[in-house]
């Protein structure tokens, strides 16, 4: 279809398109629905004091660095496991990025859903998963947020509403505009938020999401956590638009760049994208961050100059947060000091839970597979014929 310019800059089809008739959403007229299963026993629960909207005032900021605080120690802690080869697969860490996280989280309703990446702990422990079952997960145990079958990258919450936790960069985006299709369609009042990195922007399902959202009105926020870096490539080697937020504006799409390193501007643009999409306006947040070590817990990233890694480490949002509560008279050394000392004996609590965690028993590595029990058992080897199928063997009884 040929596309022109009008006058004002603004590109239109030159044939007319089939009007989508969609209205804008009213959130008057909706009802809180389930959309997945309403008798399932998943009631999500805001027992998490980083889950919902947290109390006015500044105990509010003391929330957010202690939030911050459970995800630097969990992640060092998870770090040091994987070179203990106590964690398999890969292994993406928050550092850096924990006054995003803890933002953005306190800007959902426990009822809202999350999609995110494979640099997902801290928005998993942020949401309210204990982070017991959160670390026995990267050490692959039965316990496990996914009972020690997805690993690290593949996280997944019904009760809690994080649905995943993707490896493939960008797969969560389809799938979260079809999570706020599912919403609307039910009349629902939840909203979606899907978190990406700064690199997934240049794939092909960020447009086509984006797109449809927008044309369709949809109850979602995308987020992309730009830490400035994709694997080892900076953003403006890979985007001809490096000021990624401004890509919303080619689906007239409200967009809005926020500083990740301080916690309060991004819950405060959280809560306004939030709102906006609740009322039928999706919205795309750029939150600005660091990335304080290599893209995962194996890469050195040489590729970093002394000089940058010292500029990186001036911006590390957690003494730039404390700094800025002390000054203020919110924090005293004494009250961070418990507040670090409390987040060291949790990450070690979950260290030892994972470690005393069993293994998934072989005998339920085809669970979860197909959702109506098959012959896929794991006796036949690839290739052989299906005409005479084996006996289903047992099916373990962690599903
Ligand atoms: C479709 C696809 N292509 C490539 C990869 C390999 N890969 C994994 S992470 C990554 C970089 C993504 O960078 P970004 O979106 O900025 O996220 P960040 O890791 O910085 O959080 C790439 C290319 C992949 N997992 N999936
Ligand atoms: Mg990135």
């Amino acid at each position: 279809m040929k596309i022109t310019s009008t006058p004002q800059g603004e590109r239109k089809r030159s044939s007319p398109m089939t009007a989508h008739t969609r209205m804008p959403r009213k959130p008057t007229v909706r009802k809180p629905t389930n959309p997945v299963d309403p008798t399932a026993a998943s009631t999500p629960t805001s027992s998490n004091p980083h889950v919902g909207h947290p109390t006015p005032g500044d105990d509010r900021l003391i929330e957010f660095y202690r939030g911050m605080m459970l995800i630097r120690r969990f992640e060092e802690r998870a770090a040091r496991a994987y070179t203990q080869a106590l964690v398999g697969g890969y292994c993406h860490l928050n550092l850096g990025e924990e006054a995003a996280v803890v933002g953005l989280m306190a800007a959902l309703q426990p009822t809202d859903y999350l999609f995110t990446n494979y640099r997902e702990h801290g928005y998993a422990i942020t949401r309210g998963i204990d982070p017991n079952r959160v670390m026995a997960e990267l050490f692959g145990r039965a316990d496990g947020v996914s009972k020690g079958w997805g690993g690290s990258m593949h996280m997944f919450d019904m009760e809690k509403r994080m649905l995943g936790g993707y490896g493939i960069v960008g797969g969560q985006l389809p799938l979260a505009t079809g999570a706020a299709l599912a919403i609307d369609y039910r009349d629902g009042e939840e909203i979606v938020l899907c978190t990406m990195g700064d690199g997934t922007t240049n794939i092909g399902a960020f447009h086509e999401s984006l797109n449809i959202a927008a044309l369709w009105n949809l109850p979602i926020v995308y987020v992309v956590i730009n830490n400035l870096l994709g694997m080892a490539t900076t953003v403006d080697r890979a985007s001809a638009e490096p000021e990624l937020y401004k890509r919303a504006s080619a689906y007239r799409m409200d967009s809005e760049r926020v500083d990740g390193l301080d916690p309060l501007a991004v819950f405060e643009a959280a809560e306004r994208a939030v709102a906006s999409a609740r009322a039928g306006k999706p919205v795309l947040l750029e939150v600005m961050t660091e990335r304080l070590r290599g893209h995962s817990v194996v890469d050195p990233a040489k590729y970093r100059t002394a000089e940058e890694l010292i500029l990186v480490k001036e911006r590390d949002p957690l003494p730039t947060f404390a700094a800025r509560l002390i000054a203020d008279g919110l924090l005293d050394d004494e009250t961070m000091t418990a507040i670090d000392e409390q987040a060291t004996a949790r990450a070690s609590e979950a260290t030892a839970f994972a470690e005393n965690s069993p293994f998934p028993d072989v005998s339920t590595l085809f669970d979860y597979t197909y959702a109506t029990p098959v012959p896929n058992d794991s006796r036949r080897l690839p290739g052989e014929p299906l005409y005479e199928p084996a006996p289903i063997p047992e099916r373990g009884t962690n599903q």
